[in-house]
């Protein structure tokens, strides 16, 4: 079995341990990082994913899996992210309160420090003040937010509602972003981009920083 579907395979098992060493063997192959990455670790908890809402397993199995995923990445982090000199900015990102899905926002993360901006990971299940606290002690220039489950996208309304009270909506760009979430819904709540995946949203990130700096 190739090194990519092992890493698949053990990812599925919840063997965090193995996924680590099999995402090292792979890069000292010479795999394309990106092909560990969507062919390895995020195919694996697709499967996981379909598994799961067929009930054929269950939050335990599915908690391993993600474990397991997260120890794939961290070896995967210094491959996938080239960070240039200069910082294009600073971001906050965190997944709103309530809801405790880490992965799609640490993938966010990790493309957002590749495309060079400095980024500040509040966690998850994390308060609306909490990323108006932080952006605002770190002076950041955009607050990230990502939600997994239709019960907590309300929570990113209230961390703009929250801005607006403070008087600080205009002072931050905010996105948001999950599998949950798209364009209406970003529009509903006043945020100022929705993107569906990790590259678009360090793209659109960088683009919206250095628009809000030009102007
Ligand atoms: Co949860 N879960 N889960 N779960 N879980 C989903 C999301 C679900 C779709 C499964 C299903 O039923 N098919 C479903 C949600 C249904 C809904 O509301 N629509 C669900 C449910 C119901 C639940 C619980 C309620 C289950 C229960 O307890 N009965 C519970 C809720 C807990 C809570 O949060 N309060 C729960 C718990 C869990 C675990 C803890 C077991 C675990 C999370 C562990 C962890 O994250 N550390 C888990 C997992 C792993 C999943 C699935 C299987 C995988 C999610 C994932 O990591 N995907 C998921 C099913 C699925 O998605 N197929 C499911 C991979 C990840 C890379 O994708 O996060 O979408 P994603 O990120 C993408 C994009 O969305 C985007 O970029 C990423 C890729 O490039 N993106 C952004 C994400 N954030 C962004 C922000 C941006 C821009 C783009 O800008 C700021």
């Amino acid at each position: 079995m190739a090194v990519i579907e092992e890493i698949s395979e053990f990812l599925q098992k919840g063997r965090a341990k193995n996924v680590k060493v099999l995402v090292q063997q792979a890069i000292d192959e010479g795999y394309d990082p990106k092909a560990i990455l969507n062919e390895g670790l995020l195919s694996g908890m697709m499967i996981i994913g379909e598994k799961f809402k067929n009930n054929e397993v269950f939050v335990p199995e599915v908690l391993v899996a993600a474990r397991a995923m997260n120890a794939g990445l961290e070896i995967l982090e210094p491959k996938l992210v080239e960070v240039g000199n200069k910082p294009v900015g600073k971001a906050i990102i965190g997944t709103v309160k309530g809801d405790l899905h880490d992965i799609g926002k640490n993938l966010v993360a990790m493309m957002l420090k590749g495309a060079g901006l400095e980024v500040h990971d509040i966690g998850v299940d994390a308060p609306a003040e909490t990323f108006i606290e932080k952006a605002e002690e770190i002076g950041a220039d955009i607050i990230c937010m990502s939600a997994l489950l239709t019960t907590t996208m309300p929570s990113m309304q209230d961390v703009i509602e929250v801005m607006k009270a403070k008087g600080v909506r205009d002072k931050y760009i905010v996105m948001v972003g999950g599998a949950p979430v798209n364009q209406s819904f970003s529009d509903q709540i006043g945020a100022d981009y929705y993107t569906p995946d990790a590259a678009t949203a360090a793209e659109t990130a960088k683009k919206a920083i250095q628009l809000k700096n030009a102007s």
